[in-house]
């Protein structure tokens, strides 16, 4: 086994070599034992969604080329991919749901243990939805949003709320020709789950279509919503610095580690955490203190409004409790490996799940309710401090950590590159323009242990920002990128081209950009549309310099995002291709047809720097359409001609 195949990661890699040593089996060891993995799968040719089945098409030609029903490899695909989407659409978007249902908690009751933190994003969000805003009370305006978001799941007529009221218009003509405006975000989930149930639909680009409807329900609907919810009740996020890193895990204090996606609990953790009862406790049984610490977008949601250290990303998750110093293992839902359960029962930490939804075996379940948030959390923190006495065995906290700066959003950053006093979008289009930055980057997403830990992601954000490209990213690739210290604004000296560094080391923001946890991409979608409404770069997303990236994707979730991305105009660098391969039509129409319908397009590459490199291409062609290529005479200042400059 050799751990720097797995890990590029420094403490990974030790933590992997720890494991090994223990004889724990960690995912890469059970995805080594699945390997070779099933081919029918992976080219997308397996159908199992009657029981006339499971059917399969032969990809070499010589076996079946229909299932039982006449369904082919183009239907058998595009079903199989679009119910993927179904499935991440619905995950991010019952996040926004029960984010809704808390906030609508919070402003319906006075005695809610949640509030509204940012007044002001109410007001503009109440506003976007058509609310009366002008000498309301908070709590009514609240009031009236929460109803309003809640109807936007489930809504029978109409079309989405967002969807018309934050993308730029020529984006919505786009949709509205094709006919994939989505209309609730629950309804599009469900027509999916019709449109490819036995003998419906079997066009492959018709199927497709409804994926791209539920994909933009979730990015510019039920994603968008858990954002600016999330702001609103826990507060917009703001510059912080951080750490990052097993490393963050402390032998001395109480270690609780939040993982999964929801901020509504680990929130209230972070504020228990600090109650001098309970820190009291815990040096009554020798502890120094309490480390709150974070997995995946839990700790996204966390770092980005309180700096709350971040443990690490999804391949982490066993490696963090196998440092036998996490004495519990708080998590919420999505991205919780089941494995954890038998490892935790093999080491002191204890695991507990929260949400009625998430159940693990081995695993002690906490029912969390909103309207007992403090109690819960408390709870939680009392059994964390019990346990931290049951530590046994060696303790192997790798030594490695970093530091970085996270909390950039739609509002702050980008206004930011205008500086305090000068809050506009002008600044960055302008640095678009002139070419000093050749355009943005989303490189977001997962880790999948059929690449390189980590490394993919380092790879591929190194050559973008070396050519000039801006760097966002959120979930577990922000964590990536991170780790190595891409987050620290000095970076931008070491990485940067000329151009990008000069806009990084004037606004003193570091050249990849940390904007939260994956329901957050809808940050990015929403500073694309600020950019277009800014003006000077064309009139809808698809002409923009920007292109899209999940070098390590495996999630759902990841599908639904790229899927939004393509069908908001946004060219998506993949690296493990969608399942599929094995269908000709729908992979071709997926990598090139598409782009006619939506502006945007996929694509599959596993060598991140030749991604990269597609995506600065794309960026430079999206430039050359837009005019702003061209040499333009450079104006050289004399000492005259600076006196004669005005200053605003
Ligand atoms: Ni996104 Fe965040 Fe990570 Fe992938 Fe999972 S945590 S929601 S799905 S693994 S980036």
């Amino acid at each position: 086994m050799d751990s720097k195949a797995r890990s590029s990661d420094k403490a990974s890699q030790e933590m992997i070599g720890w494991m090994a040593e223990n004889n724990q089996q960690n995912a890469w060891d059970r995805f080594e034992a699945q390997s070779p993995q099933c081919g029918f799968g992976r080219l997308g040719l397996c159908c199992r969604i009657c029981s006339m089945g499971p059917c399969r098409i032969d990809p070499f030609g010589e076996g079946p080329q229909a299932g039982v029903c006449g369904a082919t490899a183009d239907t058998i695909a595009a079903r199989n991919l679009i119910r993927m989407i179904a499935g991440g659409a619905a995950a991010h978007s019952d996040h926004g749901r029960d984010i809704a249902h808390t906030f609508k908690m919070a402003v319906e009751s006075d005695k809610s243990d949640y509030m509204v933190k940012d007044e002001r994003k109410l007001k503009e969000v109440a506003a976007r939805f058509g609310i009366e805003i002008k000498d309301r009370k908070i709590k009514e305006i609240g009031l009236d949003l929460a109803n309003a978001v809640l109807k936007e799941f489930g809504k029978q007529e109409g079309t989405l709320i967002t969807a018309a009221a934050y993308p730029p218009k020529a984006r919505q003509e786009a949709w509205k020709n094709l006919g994939v405006t989505p209309r609730s975000v629950d309804r599009e989930i469900v027509e999916i789950m019709h449109r490819t149930h036995i003998g419906v639909g079997s066009d492959y680009i018709n199927l497709v279509k409804q994926g791209i409807r539920a994909s933009l329900a979730d990015g510019w609907g039920g994603s968008l919503i858990a954002t600016e919810l999330s702001d609103i009740m826990f507060g917009s996020p703001q510059p912080i610095r951080f750490g990052v890193n097993l490393g963050v895990l402390d032998k001395d204090q109480v270690n609780v580690i939040v993982h999964g996606h929801e901020p509504t609990l680990s929130d209230i953790v972070v504020q228990v955490a600090q109650d001098k009862e309970l820190l009291k406790l815990a040096q009554e049984k020798g502890a120094q203190g309490i480390n709150i610490a974070g997995i995946c977008c839990t700790a996204n949601e966390i770092l980005m409004r309180h700096g709350v250290p971040v443990a690490g990303n999804f391949l982490q998750q066993e490696l963090a409790v196998m440092t036998g110093v996490a004495d519990v293992m708080l998590v919420d839902v999505q991205c919780i490996m089941p494995a954890l359960g038998s490892l935790c029962e093999c080491m002191h930490t204890k695991l507990l799940t929260t949400s009625p939804k998430c159940k693990i075996a081995g695993a002690e379940h906490i029912e969390f309710h909103e309207d007992k948030a403090v109690e819960t959390a408390r709870k939680i923190i009392k059994i964390a401090i019990e346990n931290y006495t049951n530590r046994n065995g060696q303790a192997c906290i790798p030594k490695h950590k970093e530091r970085g700066i996270a909390g950039f959003t739609t509002e702050n950053t980008f206004y930011h590159l205008g500086g305090r006093f000068r809050a506009s979008y002008r600044p960055l289009n302008d640095n678009v323009i002139n070419g000093r930055i050749r355009g943005a980057a989303g490189v977001v997403g997962c880790n999948n242990p059929k690449q390189i830990h980590d490394s993919c992601h380092i790879e591929m954000m190194k050559e973008l920002i070396k050519n000039d490209v801006l760097v966002v990213s959120t979930g577990c690739g922000a964590i990536a990128a991170a780790k190595v210290g891409l987050m620290r604004p000095e970076a931008a000296a070491q990485y940067c081209g000329k151009g990008l560094h000069e806009v990084c080391e004037t606004v003193g923001i570091p050249p990849v950009l940390h904007v939260g946890s994956c329901v957050d991409n809808s940050r990015i979608l929403t500073v694309l549309a600020n950019v277009v409404a800014e003006g000077g770069l064309g009139e809808d997303i698809a002409e923009l310099p920007v292109a899209g990236a999940a070098p390590e994707w495996m999630s759902e979730k990841a599908v639904s995002i790229g899927m939004y991305f393509v069908a908001s105009g946004v060219f998506t660098v993949i690296a493990e291709p969608l399942p599929v391969v094995g269908a000709p039509n729908l992979h071709r129409y997926l990598t090139e047809g598409i782009e006619k319908d939506v502006g945007g397009k996929w694509a599959f590459e596993k060598d991140p720097i030749k991604a990269a490199h597609m995506m600065i291409e794309h960026i430079e062609s999206k430039r050359d359409a837009l005019g702003i290529n061209e040499e333009k005479e450079r104006k050289l200042y004399d000492m005259e001609d600076r006196r004669a400059l005005k200053v605003e």
